[in-house]
């Protein structure tokens, strides 16, 4: 079947998510069209059964303002009708539903028939999408997609209770690849001694640094485990409008030297690899991807008890979980997992299990293709 994956090509957790489904029901023999404004960051190379399809967006004197939701619903109008697309995936409401919804149209005109499934991921209903003017659009597009998922049951929690009476929102969770995210691949030990010459304990954290992920508190929680004694340094991976104020901050509490600033990096695994614990303390996540890359590495997690991230990180299986903003209590989290061995590696392994029996590949796409084959033959 000819499928199109409309995303955001950044980088971002519904860009990747969209991305890596692509490529893995590519290999499973679908044939996949990515339509998006750039190539999409982990879209690394030629593969088999994928294309990718740029939107140009025209300007003119008289708008002011780019086009981006017309192009896109353009292009994929173009891409439909010439690559006899059967299914639509739109990846993030704003404004790819609408855009979907707006190709369905014009190509029903033409007898096409164009199913369009709607994954939900986090702020375009948490945030994004509140915003007055945007609200009834999303609404309308979530009514009518022909599919509407969301990443996590607080997610589709969250979309019932501010957007919508459809009783028809399947929850299929973010996946891994945990072939590829594993820490047996990787010579994590060399890469730790790079990363974070002489550290006792590695700390990790990778984000777009939006201010929801509170990047700047996995500073204070560095500044608190050193604080005890024990010589952690932190590796931030990413970059973003917070990164600024992290490294101001990393200045003025003297973390310099115990601070390591990557940058965007495409491909995490050998990274995180290295870690010893990751931090996602954020506001809110409605599923926490990063966390689950890091798992299925075997590293503990120790993250914010919000969202949908109960769902992938159990407190005191294979991370723990606290009060946004509780610095001491996450700090303190860390130290006992620092200070004794045997539990780190029980929640490591406990990390990877859980990756692997609930969020792998081989588990997930599969809920995918199911639903594709279920409304593309009603
Ligand atoms: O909603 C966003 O912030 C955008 C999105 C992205 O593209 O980064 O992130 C969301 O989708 C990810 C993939 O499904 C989830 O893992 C993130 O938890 C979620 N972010 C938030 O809810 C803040």
């Amino acid at each position: 079947m000819n499928i199109g994956i409309v995303c955001y090509p950044t980088y971002g957790g519904s860009g990747v998510v969209a991305t890596e489904l692509g490529m893995a029901l590519a290999a499973r023999g679908w044939r996949v069209h990515f339509i998006t404004y750039a190539l999409p960051s982990r879209l690394d190379r030629f593969r088999e059964n994928i294309r990718f399809h740029e939107v140009e967006i025209p300007s003119y004197p008289l708008m002011e303002h780019q086009l981006y939701t017309l192009a896109l619903a353009g292009k994929i109008i173009d891409v439909a009708r010439y690559e006899q697309l059967e299914l639509l995936h739109v990846h993030y409401a704003i404004p790819h539903a609408v855009s979907g919804y707006l190709a369905k149209q014009v190509l029903a005109r033409d007898g096409i028939r164009l199913r369009v499934v709607t994954t939900l991921h986090g702020t375009d209903i948490t945030l994004v999408g509140l915003d007055p003017g945007f609200h009834p659009l999303v609404r309308f597009s979530i009514e009518a997609s022909d599919a509407v998922t969301c990443v996590s049951h607080y997610l589709r929690d969250r979309t019932q209770q501010l957007f919508t009476d459809r009783a028809a929102i399947e929850v299929i969770p973010n996946f891994v690849d945990t072939a590829v995210y594993d820490r047996s691949r990787y010579n994590s030990a060399a890469l730790r001694r790079q990363l974070a010459p002489g550290a006792e304990l590695v700390l990790m954290h990778t984000s777009n640094f939006r201010a929801v992920k509170r990047v700047t508190d996995t500073i204070r929680i560095l500044a608190t485990i050193r604080e005890h004694g024990i010589s952690a340094q932190l590796v931030l991976i990413g970059d973003g409008p917070e990164r600024t104020e992290a490294e101001h901050l990393c200045r003025s509490l003297g973390l310099c030297e115990a601070v390591h600033f990557i940058g965007k990096v495409m491909a995490t695994a050998e990274l995180l690899s290295a870690a010893d614990i990751f931090l996602l303390p954020s506001q809110n996540e409605s599923f926490g991807l990063a966390a689950l890359e890091a798992m299925s590495c075997g590293v503990p997690v120790v993250a914010s008890n919000v969202g949908g991230i109960p769902e992938v990180v159990s407190h005191g299986e294979n991370g723990y979980l606290a009060e946004p903003g509780d610095i001491d209590r996450m700090a303190r989290y860390c130290i006992e997992l620092a200070s004794n061995g045997k539990k780190w590696h029980r929640f490591s392994q406990a990390a990877r299990n859980a990756a692997v029996e609930r969020f792998s590949i081989e588990r997930i796409i599969p809920l995918y293709e199911e639903l594709y084959t279920r409304i593309t033959s009603a």
